[in-house]
């Protein structure tokens, strides 16, 4: 009790952990935010087959204990671990969200896939999905074996900035956020 050391992260985190909270409540009173609520929340409805696939895959990223739910300390662990995470971990979940069979490496056409269905979420982009999938391959598959283990992900991603700067903007959640903290409601 009384320890003095002084953890303004942690209190503000407290703090939106509690804003996050009555936010999620209201928009999911039982809850449990099933994958169909999750879209719906995020206006994510009506996409093409390769967009919904993603949002699939984000919903059981975030779905920790597998149960098919998001539930709120899940929820809180996203977006903490997104918005506030430091790179290795965050790396580190990029990289199994990426990696769309599990198999413990990323390959041309996983990562193509999520770069077309980030695009149509995210509209333009400079570079197309081949020519930015091309490019993190040339740049970060050390060993030149067309896949890329967690360490080429981690390390490679890690030391070149514009690749951070580029993957971490393509996972940017702020949108999400924001239609969660104006408390839109969906029908239910
Ligand atoms: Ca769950
Ligand atoms: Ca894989
Ligand atoms: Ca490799």
């Amino acid at each position: 009790m009384g320890a003095n050391e002084s953890a303004p992260a942690e209190d503000i985190l407290t703090q939106d952990a509690h804003h996050w909270y009555t936010k999620f409540m209201k928009e999911c009173p039982s809850g449990q935010l099933s994958l169909h609520e999750f879209k719906a929340l995020l206006g994510l409805t009506g996409l093409s087959p390769q967009a919904n696939h993603y949002v699939d895959q984000v919903f059981n990223t975030f779905d920790l204990n597998k149960d098919g739910f998001i539930d709120f300390l899940e929820f809180i662990a996203a977006i903490n671990l997104v918005i506030r995470g430091k790179i290795d971990q965050k790396l580190k979940w990029y990289f199994k969200l990426y990696d769309a069979d599990g198999n413990g490496t990323i390959d041309k056409r996983e990562l193509l896939s999520i770069f077309t269905a980030i695009q149509a979420i995210n509209g333009n982009q400079e570079l197309t999905p081949e020519e930015f999938t091309n490019m993190v391959f040339q740049k970060i598959d050390v060993n030149n074996d067309g896949e890329l283990s967690l360490e080429e992900f981690i390390s490679g991603v890690e030391s070149d900035e514009n690749l951070l700067e580029m993957i971490s903007k393509s996972f940017d959640l702020s949108n999400v956020l924001k239609i969660i903290q104006s408390g839109r409601r969906h029908s239910v």
